[in-house]
């Protein structure tokens, strides 16, 4: 109690600032991070700066401390959020989600994981066997998940190359009965090219340095990821993750989890054919393009399960109708190591999805009728890839950084529109708050016709040669206007609190995402049936091939406006995730580099918010039933017509009228001090009345 506002540990709620400026909420911040003391809230957002070391308050008897308990009683920590959700989950019956944002290496994956370990830890009490099994799952596969989809990158060591979004089914007990996951665009490219400093997806070198020797004997793989070109370009094989323990922990965690030895041995299977695939070079002898290093191809074969004239002629030909015929056309020594590269991507991109969908198979929802059992509800945990301004910027960045301009957008939206519904509902006046809405930004990305996405996809839609400048010409002409647009050699994209840089080379490519039908069709015809069974458009004949898939922005941003719609549907929770420096010290807060998140992030206007509203609001019975000991109008029990009656003598009684305003069903609290202060007052009653009894059992009264 004594922590929600200290001298030594600053104020525990960003509310309860004597003045809202940003010089007071750093220093408030900054103080609170020194101290150790990582969570704040902002009302019912937890912000939380990264500590960079292992903190003693994730086990156990600190989820004792949070389990059941209403957010403001104990000290701000993410568990609070997680049991907020979870009681309005179970309590109203309400599907929840908790939203986790930030920039690259501020600590959203790090959160999502403690809080569905609280989530896990809370539930089933009689610990049936079913619920058990579904929990271990749901842990499990972060585990493989983040092996597959994560990378060290020169922001993060263990940084998301992927967005997760992850649901939690409960049942009508609240106990976890299944769960679903989506993920967001897997970062590719990786596959075959990182900026210096930074490492493929973990899988490699997972496989490389920790598989048996006779396994990658098998996969005809040296134990020396050197010798691999794919994930060497970096030049960092090396992480602070022990990569051999974690291929151990990752084939277990999948074995649990219920993938067949044969989808295992497929998985190893795939990322050895991409390592290889890395190696092959490409030759010509006078107009032939040859593959020079031609023992590769029967390696190939046989780990594709598939002839080794078959992977040799799909490497080297590109299969074309033309009118009524059929021809191969032989690839140019560059149009071969496109193809190349472009198969790697496109098969590591496919056994991603695969393992999210074999995941999802596995602990999907599964014999539970709600018209025996009521309604099953929903936690979703969204743990995407935070905002990241690199060096050199492409089409990933992009991509990257748009997600996060929505999800600031959604957090705009609901935080200000929550309040206001409220408000209105209950009879109570509201006064706007001015905020920077960054819908602006957002459309110029997303819109129809007019934004970056949509002259992309006009770019890659033309026939003929249309090259990354010639885009930038065309964003150029239509966007010369836009008061965020400015462009010379590269786009970029400005507003007051974040400066956006891409370089346009690849954006056509990218978008593009061809790969040629002939690899398709290679894949298709394996005889291995785990991996024809990922390439199920392979089975298309030239002859029927003639819908141009839809373009990578154009999905990425189908899946974001559907990720909004879904989190709009339910009731958030936020994480604002603070990254304190850029060299991972756990004693370093600099300023400067705070100052900017929280600007970006918008906290400053989200504290003003929550301060013209009210804190802190309750139904009537319920907080009756917490504070009636310390009002002699309602303990034991009141007189009064109503409860809402006998809370304004309550409250009347101890002085706070002039903090409180009475809604249809619930009393709106404007400061957390008078929380702080009516939590004092019960804890001196409960302890008094507890000595009262005492004494009255020793019979000394
Ligand atoms: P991110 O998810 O926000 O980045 P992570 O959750 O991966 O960031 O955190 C980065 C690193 O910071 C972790 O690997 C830990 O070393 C450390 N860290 C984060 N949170 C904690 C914590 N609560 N306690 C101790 N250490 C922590 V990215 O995925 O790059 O956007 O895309
Ligand atoms: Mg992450």
């Amino acid at each position: 109690m004594a922590e929600h506002e200290s001298l030594e540990f600053g104020k525990a709620d960003f509310v309860l600032l004597d003045n809202v400026s940003l010089e007071e909420f750093m220093a408030n911040l900054k103080l609170r991070f020194e101290k150790g003391r990582i969570y704040t809230y902002i009302g019912e957002v937890v912000v939380s700066v990264n500590p960079y070391r292992a903190m003693n308050i994730y086990g156990r008897d600190t989820i004792e401390q949070y389990k059941g308990r209403e957010l403001y009683e104990r000290p701000p920590h993410l568990f609070a959020i997680a049991d907020a959700a979870y009681k309005a989950m179970k309590r109203r019956n309400k599907d929840t989600c908790i939203v986790i944002s930030g920039e690259s290496g501020a600590g959203k994956t790090e959160a999502s994981k403690y809080i569905m370990q609280y989530i896990a830890a809370i539930t089933n009490p009689s610990q049936r066997a079913e619920v058990e099994r579904v929990k271990n799952m749901l842990l499990k596969s972060n585990c493989v998940l983040e092996a597959f989809g994560n990378a060290k990158t020169n922001r993060n060591d263990n940084s998301s190359r992927f967005g997760k979004y992850m649901d939690i089914n409960f049942d009508f007990k609240g106990d976890p009965i299944g769960g679903h996951i989506n993920n967001y665009l897997l970062e590719k490219s990786r596959v075959i090219f990182q900026q210096e400093g930074e490492r493929s997806f973990h899988s490699f070198y997972q496989l490389v340095k920790g598989a048996p020797d006779a396994q990658l004997r098998s996969l005809h793989i040296q134990r020396d990821p050197t010798a691999y070109t794919y994930i060497k370009v970096g030049g960092q094989i090396k992480s602070s993750i022990n990569d051999s323990a974690d291929f151990k922990a990752v084939t277990d965690a999948m074995k649990v989890i219920g993938f067949t030895t044969e989808e295992i041995q497929t998985v190893y299977k795939i990322l050895a054919t991409i390592l290889h695939l890395g190696n092959l070079k490409f030759g010509s002898d006078g107009d032939v393009t040859l593959i020079e290093n031609s023992k590769l191809v029967s390696v190939l074969g046989d780990l594709l399960s598939t002839k080794d004239e078959n992977v040799e002629k799909a490497l080297l030909y590109r299969t074309v109708a033309t009118g009524r015929d059929v021809i191969d056309k032989q690839h140019t020594h560059q149009e071969a190591s496109y193809g190349r590269d472009a198969l790697a991507k496109a098969i590591y991109e496919r056994l991603f999805c695969w393992i999210v969908g074999r995941i999802n198979d596995i602990i999907e929802v599964k014999n539970y009728d709600a018209r025996v059992h009521g309604k099953n509800t929903v936690i979703g945990v969204l743990d995407i890839y935070g905002f990241e301004i690199f060096q050199n910027n492409s089409f990933e960045q992009f991509c990257i950084n748009y997600c996060n301009e929505k999800l600031q957008q959604l957090f705009i939206q609901l935080v200000l529109k929550q309040e206001q519904e409220e408000y209105e509902r209950e009879g109570i006046p509201w006064k706007h708050i001015d905020y920077f809405n960054n819908q602006i930004i957002v459309d110029l990305v997303e819109q129809q016709h007019k934004g970056i996405f949509a002259v992309l996809d006009e770019a890659c839609m033309n026939v003929g040669k249309v090259t990354d400048e010639m885009f930038l010409q065309a964003l150029n002409g239509k966007l010369a206007k836009h008061a965020h647009y400015t462009s010379r050699k590269v786009l970029k994209i400005t507003h007051s609190e974040i400066c956006h840089v891409y370089s346009v080379v690849g954006f056509i490519d990218k978008n593009k995402d061809t790969l040629f039908q002939d690899f398709k069709r290679l894949l298709y015809n394996s005889s291995n049936p785990v991996l024809k069974a990922m390439w199920p458009e392979g089975k298309l004949r030239i002859t029927e091939v003639t819908k141009r898939p839809l373009t990578a922005a154009t999905l990425f941003k189908n899946s974001m406006i559907s990720l909004v719609e879904n989190l709009a549907s339910k009731e958030p929770y936020y994480v604002r995730c603070i990254k304190p420096n850029d060299v991972k010290s756990p004693l370093l807060f600099e300023h400067e580099r705070c100052k900017h998140q929280v600007e970006y992030l918008g906290l400053l206007e989200n504290v003003r918010v929550r301060r013209a509203g009210f804190a802190n609001r309750q139904l009537y019975p319920r907080f009756l039933q917490r504070y009636k000991m310390i009002s002699e109008f309602t303990w034991p029990n009141h007189d009064l017509p109503s409860d809402k009656e006998a809370v304004k003598r309550l409250l009347q009684g101890c002085g706070f009228e002039h903090d409180v305003a009475y809604g249809k069903t619930k009393v709106f609290i404007r400061t957390p001090r008078t929380i702080f202060s009516l939590e004092e007052q019960r804890a001196e009653m409960v302890k008094r009345i507890v000595l009262f009894l005492q004494k009255v059992w020793r019979g000394t009264l």
